[in-house]
């Protein structure tokens, strides 16, 4: 099989509801690049990614001029087996993780396809039947983020992400815990993100507030040397995110102390080749996976469902249905959260097939 051409797509993404995270980092129409790769036997594989502004090192812009200068390393070549390619394609163009993860997605899908495999099958096997979601809450008034919780637990959410520190009142974060955990009952996990937006004092000083409840912090400030020294002055379970993005540094969270869960992010690992590695040395530190990626739609939330739903019970803290916090739907029979779980899309590859008249008209096609 030879790639034959790609297309890509830049579509806006606009959020049900705004999403406020610390440091003025926002979700309200985010662009999302969505690309096809065409190949010579008439099979198509689908990528996507979703950067957030100012979130990492990643921008949507810079999306489809890293594809033009990766393009002479994928036209003709053959995507069976993604991980020989991506290999290549990183002596191609050193670095630019997040718009190779797009290209990853759409290897994987190809490869699947050709196996006639849901893709699933292809990373591990279907090691669960369904995978429990968490609800992400946008950091606003402590009082509205605890209905929102409340309303998501109605309707069978267990698990809680309450983003802080979007007006830098570290009382205010205090309340938002609080209510929170107290609008959900014993039981479900909550967790604070601050998205890197504390320093170390004001994140202790919250979390000491709170540390006679069942709570986690996630990713409090911008380093893990920082998170590492919260964990220890709080004495909470600490959850990594932006600074948990390679095999080194997830290691480096390991042995800090401070990573008893991560994130896995397919644009901040370079796509599912690279997640995969990480989600299987994350089996063997025993840290507990959240499966997600930075935003997006229905391709972006079908690739990380495929990896969680091969990923052995133990190790899933979570999974995100990122489709579910933004419009437009890319594919309307794409898999859609129940009870607080979701299931991979069946079919072979990734099983999702984007609404060409949702993504508009392509920005770039490369051949
Ligand atoms: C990346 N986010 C902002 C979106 C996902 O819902 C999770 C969250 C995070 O930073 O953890
Ligand atoms: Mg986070």
């Amino acid at each position: 099989m030879k790639i034959t051409r790609i297309t890509a797509w830049e579509v806006p993404l606009t959020s049900h509801e705004t999403y406020y995270m610390a440091e003025g980092k926002t979700c309200d129409t985010t662009l999302s690049v969505v690309l096809r790769l065409d190949t010579d036997t008439g099979l198509s594989g689908w990528g996507e990614v979703c950067p957030i502004p100012h979130y990492l090192p990643a921008y949507a812009k810079g999306v489809i001029p890293a594809l033009e200068e990766m393009t002479p390393a994928l036209i003709g070549a053959d995507p069976i087996g993604p991980e020989a390619l991506m290999e290549r394609l990183n002596k191609h163009l050193i670095g630019h993780d997040y718009a190779k993860s797009a290209i990853d997605t759409a290897l994987w899908d190809l490869t699947a396809q050709a196996a006639n495999l849901p893709l699933y099958a292809l990373l591990g096997g279907r090691a669960v039947k369904d995978m429990p979601l968490y609800h992400s809450i946008t950091c606003v008034e402590p009082q509205e983020m605890a209905r929102m919780a409340r309303d998501a637990f109605d309707l069978g959410m267990r698990q809680f992400q309450v983003k802080l520190g979007a007006d830098s009142n570290w009382q205010a974060d205090v309340a938002r815990l609080t209510q929170v955990r107290e609008a959900v009952g014993d039981g479900p996990l909550v967790y604070g993100d601050w998205n890197c937006g504390a320093d170390a004092l004001t994140a202790t000083r919250v979390g000491r507030a709170v540390a006679h409840l069942d709570i986690m912090l996630e990713q409090p400030c911008a380093t893990i040397e920082e998170c590492a020294h919260v964990r220890a002055a709080t004495g909470l379970p600490m959850k990594l995110d932006e600074s948990a993005h390679d095999i080194a540094s997830v290691i480096a969270g390991h042995q800090a102390g401070c990573m008893d869960a991560a994130a896995l992010k397919l644009s901040k690992m370079g796509g599912l080749s690279n997640m995969r590695r990480i989600r299987d040395l994350c089996l063997t530190l025993g840290t507990q996976m959240c499966i997600e990626d930075t935003w997006g739609s229905d391709v972006t939330t079908a690739a990380l469902l495929h990896l969680a739903a091969s990923t052995p019970a133990r190790g899933i803290m979570n999974t995100c249905d990122l489709s579910h916090y933004v419009g437009p739907r890319l594919d309307p029979n794409a898999p859609t959260r129940k009870d607080g779980r979701i299931t991979p899309p069946e079919g072979p590859g990734l099983g999702v097939t984007p609404d060409v008249d949702a993504l508009g008209q392509a920005t770039a096609i490369l051949d």
